[in-house]
């Protein structure tokens, strides 16, 4: 092989080279194209293996151009090495990078629980409307849950609402009416409150019935107040917490501390009417008994029914909130079960 053609060989070798090398876009590529130039079965160390049919003088100057060649390659191929491996180095870390200032994943807001949110509610609308929100004992004294509310002992209203004794002869309170007393004896009259609570009653537990229970009792005394009142409060209340129309049923209800009394039913929001565990197949679901206040009521808390009179309900907190969400069995509010509880 002459000389010329070696030098020209090489020189060809090295521009293509060259011309894969900026090609090369990833490091894999790069190798690729220094195997090929540089590697030791690659073309350089073939053309140079030629060298043995070249005159001494001639394979000096080849050689020395070979040489010039690998270096410059093996320096070109290092920067280029660099500079993707800095490329390769950014996109990684873009990919990697992480925002250390967001919130925790995994972490979810917790939620208040669906009888806490109609309660909150119905204080909001209750306030709205002038009335102040009070809080009377879980554990009672027959006084004010019973006798003061005109349940002598052997009335036959107890039995409805059998309940836990302590020892020492309170008891844990069967209903929020024992505030009613409490609100009068402490503030008197006029006065619109109401008050949310926790009862306790001793009865059988199922898909309508809970030992453990809530209730929002409601008050309103001052001059004249009629069932006029009591009708437009309850209509706002059903309002305010259904934001639709619900078909209700107005009857007389006994309860001996009201004269009258109603019990105000709604139909079954859960079968619409149509009879289930939770209506007990009667298609209503008893829910707000009301009336106005009993004169006797008035005297036990020193009022003079002569002067004042007024209206009071008890709403079955509970029972509003199977009714608001469509809940078909009261055993799962106390149930625990996040499932259930992270519906709301
Ligand atoms: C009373 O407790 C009366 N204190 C209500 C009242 C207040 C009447 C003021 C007049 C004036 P009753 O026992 O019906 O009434 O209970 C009231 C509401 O509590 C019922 O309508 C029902 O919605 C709810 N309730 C009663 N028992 C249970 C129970 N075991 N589980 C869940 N909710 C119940």
């Amino acid at each position: 092989m002459p000389d010329h053609d070696a030098e020209h060989i090489i020189s060809e070798l090295h521009a293509a080279s060259l011309a894969s090398l900026e090609q090369a876009t990833t490091l894999d590529a790069l190798e690729a194209v220094r195997v090929e130039a540089l590697g030791r079965k690659g073309k350089l160390a073939e053309v140079s293996k030629s060298f043995g049919k070249l005159a001494p003088e001639e394979r000096a100057r080849v050689g020395k151009l070979l040489n010039t060649v690998k270096q410059d390659l093996e320096m070109r191929l290092e920067k280029r090495q660099d500079a993707l491996a800095s490329v390769a180095r950014d996109a990684r870390l873009e990919s990697e990078w992480i925002d250390l200032t967001a919130p925790a994943p995994g972490v979810r807001p917790g939620s208040l629980h669906p009888i806490t949110q109609v309660q909150r509610e119905l204080e909001d609308l209750f306030v709205s409307l002038g009335f102040a929100i009070m809080d009377g004992p879980e554990v009672e004294t027959e006084h004010y849950n019973f006798d003061a509310l005109n349940i002598p002992a052997d009335h036959p209203a107890r039995d409805a609402q059998d309940t836990f004794w302590l020892k020492d002869g309170r008891l844990l309170r069967t209903h929020t009416s024992p505030v009613q007393l409490r609100a009068l004896e402490k503030f008197g009259p006029p006065l619109k409150m109401i008050a949310p609570g926790r009862v306790f009653r001793n009865e059988e537990v199922d898909a309508s019935h809970e030992h453990t229970f809530y209730q929002l009792e409601g008050m309103m005394v001052d001059r004249d107040v009629s069932v006029a009142h009591l009708l437009y409060f309850m209509k706002t209340l059903l309002s305010a917490i259904f934001h639709r129309d619900v078909t209700v049923r107005l009857r007389p209800g006994f309860f001996p501390f009201v004269e009258p009394g109603f019990e105000l039913d709604i139909q079954c929001l859960i079968c619409g009417g149509k009879g289930c565990p939770v209506c007990k197949h009667s298609g209503w679901v008893e829910l707000l008994p009301c009336g106005l206040v009993n004169p006797a009521v008035l005297r036990h808390g020193g009022v003079d029914p002569e002067q004042w009179s007024g209206f009071a309900f008890g709403l079955g907190l509970t029972r509003l909130a199977m009714m608001r969400y469509g809940v078909d069995d009261i055993r799962l509010f106390a149930g625990g079960d996040l499932r259930f509880l992270r519906q709301f």
